[in-house]
């Protein structure tokens, strides 16, 4: 249990986000405001206390987990007959290997190199950080590290997601990217993610923030945060177990089924956030076309949002 004065404060800030987020909703400069006016009326919002990811917790240093690495080597770390399965980044040689859009940086500190997607403070906002691997694969197995800075007022956002897509649409990675509650995506993309949303929009039913979902995207129920894209809802979370430090996100892909967990340290017990959640796998389609990060910020003040240590492994490719 965490003490009465922390509790009283995830209150109010449940309570200021709830109003604050539908004037963001009117205001909103991107393809959701205009989505959203069909929306349901929005229910009140529920005021559950944050549960705990687990006992563990660590110094908000920036670099605690990932201090004085060594160079990866650029080229694939295992080409196969028609390309690499598995892509390994620490940063450490920047962004060469990767598609990206919206401002994406290497940044370095402490010996450390890593992504940075939004630097914190900088509203409205929308960027992604995306490999395109050349072989067909269904099932995969990805793990992360994040770090979410997050400014001192109680409002702030907006999401950091890890996306997997089986379409990216006819058009450039990354054209008209939604900010905000779309979280970097951009229109006409299909697939899915493990979005960390630190602002709860009550018009597309996220859950109290911070939360971490699985969520869908469908680019025929609309834009990137249009709609309620929830599969699997989980939170609220204590903002000290998701921000201010660098926590590790394993998620695993295999037979149309996802499951993830999370982790305070790199080297920690893992906490389940779902297991076995049925995600739309087409035998007949391009299979995973692209596996990576995305993130968005709004109106509010905007928190930074940082990935690190990243290992992806396709676990059934094949060359057709
Ligand atoms: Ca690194
Ligand atoms: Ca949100």
């Amino acid at each position: 249990m965490r003490s009465g004065p922390r509790f009283i404060l995830g209150a109010a800030a449940l309570a200021t986000s709830a109003l604050v987020a539908c004037g963001l909703d009117v205001v909103g400069g991107l393809g959701p405001a205009s989505s959203l006016g069909d929306a349901a009326v929005p229910t009140e919002p529920e005021t559950q206390a944050p549960e705990r990811l687990g006992d563990g917790g660590e110094a908000p240093t920036f670099d605690a987990a990932l201090p004085g690495e060594t160079v990866i080597d650029a080229g694939p770390v295992d080409s196969g007959p028609c390309g690499p399965a598995l892509f390994e980044e620490n940063f450490a040689q920047g962004l060469a290997s990767w598609t990206h859009y919206g401002g994406v940086e290497q940044g370095v500190s402490g010996g450390n190199a890593y992504a940075r997607l939004i630097e914190q403070g900088k509203r409205n906002r929308a960027a992604g950080l995306f490999w395109l691997p050349t072989v067909k694969a269904t099932s995969f197995k990805a793990s992360f590290t994040y770090y979410v800075s997050t400014p001192s007022s109680l409002s702030k956002g907006d999401g950091l997601t890890f996306t997997w897509l089986t379409s990216k649409g006819p058009q450039a990675l990354g054209t008209n990217a939604v900010t905000g509650q779309g979280f970097g995506l951009p229109p006409g993309v299909a697939g899915h993610a493990v979005a960390l949303d630190g602002w709860q929009n009550l018009l597309i039913g996220d859950p109290g923030a911070p939360s971490l979902s699985l969520i869908e995207i469908d680019p025929s129920r609309g834009n990137p945060g249009s709609y309620d894209w929830h599969i699997v809802k989980k939170g609220p979370y204590y903002e000290v177990d998701l921000y201010d430090a660098w926590r590790t996100i394993d998620v695993v892909v295999a037979n149309g089924k996802a499951s993830a967990t999370f982790r305070f340290s790199a080297n920690g017990p893992p906490t389940t956030l779902f297991a076995d959640v049925d995600v739309d796998v087409d035998e007949d389609d391009d299979g995973v076309i692209a596996l990576g990060f995305t993130a968005g910020t709004g109106g509010v003040d905007a928190m930074g949002f940082f990935v690190d240590t990243v290992r992806f492994e396709l676990t059934n490719a094949s060359c057709d």
